[in-house]
Parts: C-alpha cells; sequence; structure tokens
C-alpha cells in the first residue's frame, strides 16, 4: 500500500508539524494502510558515557528530514510507492534508567503496528536504544534460535561488559544483543571501527564471537580491497534477515559533529552513504540511526547525515520488495 505524502509543491517542505520525512503518523492512518515501515523517536541518553545530549536526536533528525523527499535517485526506486510509511511518535523513556528505559523501549517497540507486517526504525537517543529495537526485530522475524544478520557502522565496538556497573549503557548494545541470541555474531559486520579502546577485552570479545571487522584502518590503506571484503560479507549472509544500525560517529567529526563520542580519521558522509547502498535488496528487518547529539553541532549537517541515512535504509529493503 502506497503512502500519500504532502506536497512539497502545496505545503511547503519548512512548514507544518514535523515527522520523519512528512510521513502520516501511526494514529492518522486508516486501519486498511496497515504501515509497512514505522519509523519511531528513542530520546534516551542515560546510557552515554562522554558528552551527553543524544536525548534530542530524534528532534533534531526529524526536523533535518523534512527536505527528503521519497525517491531514490541512486536506487531509482520511490519509498511512498512501495511501501505504507508512518511516524510512530517517540516511546516512553526513563531519563534516570537504563534498565527501566530498555524495558519502556521494548514494550512501545513491540506495541507499534502488526508484528507481521511492520518494521522498525529508531531514531536514537544514544546506541543504548538499539538493544530494544533489536529484540523487537528478532522476535518479528520469527525468533531464529542462530539470531539475525547485523550490519553496523561505528567508531567503536560497543562490546564493552559493563561501564560503571552498568550493562546497559551504549557501550555494551552489542554484546548484550549477542548474549541474548538475538544478533549473529558470526553474521555480523561492524564498519568503520577505529581510535583508542580502554583495554584490548572488547577486540578479544568481537573476534572470538567471529564478528567481521571492516577497520578504518583498511579503508584507509586500500578501500576498494576493504569494499570487498564488505561485499564477501554481504554475499555470505545472502537474503538473511538483516539488521542495520548506524551510529553517526562512524563518519568522521568533520562530517558529523554532533555526537557524544566523537573519533578522529572516520568515513566522510559519501563514503558511508556509498558502502550503505552496497546492501541494496538485503532482507532489512530492522534498523536504527543512533548518537546524534544536536547541542555539539550548530551547522545540523550531524543531523541531516542522520536523516540521510535512516532514509538510505529504508530504500534498501524498498529496492528488494520492487525486484
Ligand atoms: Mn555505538
Amino acid at each position: 500500500m502506497p503512502t500519500q505524502l504532502p506536497s512539497g509543491r502545496v505545503q511547503p517542505r519548512f512548514a507544518g508539524l514535523a515527522t520523519f520525512m512528512r510521513f502520516p503518523r501511526v494514529s492518522d492512518l486508516a486501519a486498511a494502510d496497515a504501515p509497512d515501515w514505522i519509523v519511531y523517536g528513542a530520546p534516551f541518553d542515560g546510557g552515554t558515557t562522554f558528552h551527553p545530549g543524544a536525548r534530542f536526536g530524534p528532534r533534531a533528525i526529524r526536523d533535518a528530514s523534512q527536505y527528503l523527499k521519497p525517491t531514490s535517485l541512486e536506487l531509482e526506486v520511490d519509498l511512498a510507492q512501495c511501501f505504507s510509511l508512518a511516524d510512530g511518535g517517540d516511546s516512553p523513556v526513563a531519563p534516570y534508567s537504563c534498565s527501566d528505559t530498555l524495558e519502556q523501549l521494548t514494550s512501545f517497540a513491540q506495541g507499534l503496528g502488526q508484528p507481521s507486517q511492520a518494521h522498525l526504525l529508531a531514531l536514537g537517543g544514544d546506541h543504548s536504544v538499539s538493544l530494544a529495537n533489536i529484540r523487537v526485530a528478532w522476535e518479528r522475524a520469527g525468533r531464529p534460535a542462530s539470531g539475525i544478520a547485523a550490519v553496523i557502522f561505528d567508531a567503536h565496538l560497543d562490546t564493552v561488559d559493563a561501564v560503571w556497573g552498568e550493562s546497559y549503557g551504549h557501550a555494551s548494545f552489542l554484546r548484550r544483543a549477542i548474549e541474548d541470541g538475538c544478533i549473529d555474531a558470526q553474521r555480523t559486520l561492524i564498519a568503520g571501527v577505529r581510535g583508542s579502546l580502554n583495554t584490548l577485552d572488547d577486540l578479544r570479545f568481537a573476534r572470538e564471537r567471529g564478528i567481521t571487522l571492516a577497520l578504518m584502518s583498511q579503508f584507509i590503506d586500500d578501500f576498494a580491497a576493504a569494499e570487498r571484503g564488505v561485499l564477501e560479507f554481504r554475499d555470505r549472509v545472502g537474503d538473511a534477515p538483516m539488521y542495520l544500525s548506524c551510529d553517526v560517529d562512524s563518519a568522521d567529526p568533520s562530517c558529523a559533529p554532533g555526537t557524544g563520542t566523537p573519533v578522529c580519521g572516520g568515513f566522510t558522509a559519501a563514503q558511508l552513504l556509498g558502502i550503505l547502498r552496497r546492501f541494496q535488496g538485503a532482507q532489512v528487518v530492522g534498523a536504527d540511526v543512533v548518537e546524534v547529539c544536536p547541542s555539539r553541532d550548530q551547522s545540523a549537517n550531524t543531523a541531516m547525515l542522520a536523516a540521510q541515512i535512516a532514509f538510505e535504509m529504508l530504500c534498501l529493503d524498498a529496492v528488494g520488495r520492487s525486484s
């Protein structure tokens, strides 16, 4: 079922209340328009280890998304024609508690759309919010015993066991998702990892579990070779259910300064979008874009990049359904 979006020629893109890409709100959909994709906000940054402020990410991303049109020039798909799309609003959160927020996010996401039809794309929030969306994506994919595949863009591994006694912070989401059995480490790729670690234990966990690492240093040494590694991963995973997670700190701070734990030497916006598009046609069953901290970016470029990444993620699934 296609989506009716307001014409930018009738209602200008700078006018009106901001939903993601001007999608209709879930509550405004007719019963017959059961959504295929619901984008929702997860305004929580209690899992942040450095600069706070990603709780304002969903608002900034929605605002930045107003200029996005529904058709991808590169992938030649029209999202509004392929899908019934909706904005699910923001999940409730408990600003002082990672574990309470995780519960609230999970139950909010579980209640969005029809589980057999609706895929969910979460706008963070810090990276801790991904765990809830991954759980629900795994449930909706039929709870496969091996877990679902994952492609993650991140400067960090996010495989830390606990920080300050907290097991559900933004540096631990991937470790928890693997331990919970929702994500299959052997079919997980992390692209863009770089910079300093507190300890090599995090890297050891990733390697021992069989995560495929596309380190930033590999892209710098030989971009084409590193990209071939990404394609090999893609071909190995095939059409298995796949979760996509993009931490905007995978991009270089010169492209995405508005984030809580920036690391120099990352992807340009063009490189990041180009690698993401390599997954066109993948069976995307859930996604998120996280770690936009608007107060650290007066240009709003970070939110603009995050909005575009979310759009591209939806397009990847649209390609698979339209062919
Ligand atoms: Mn992260």
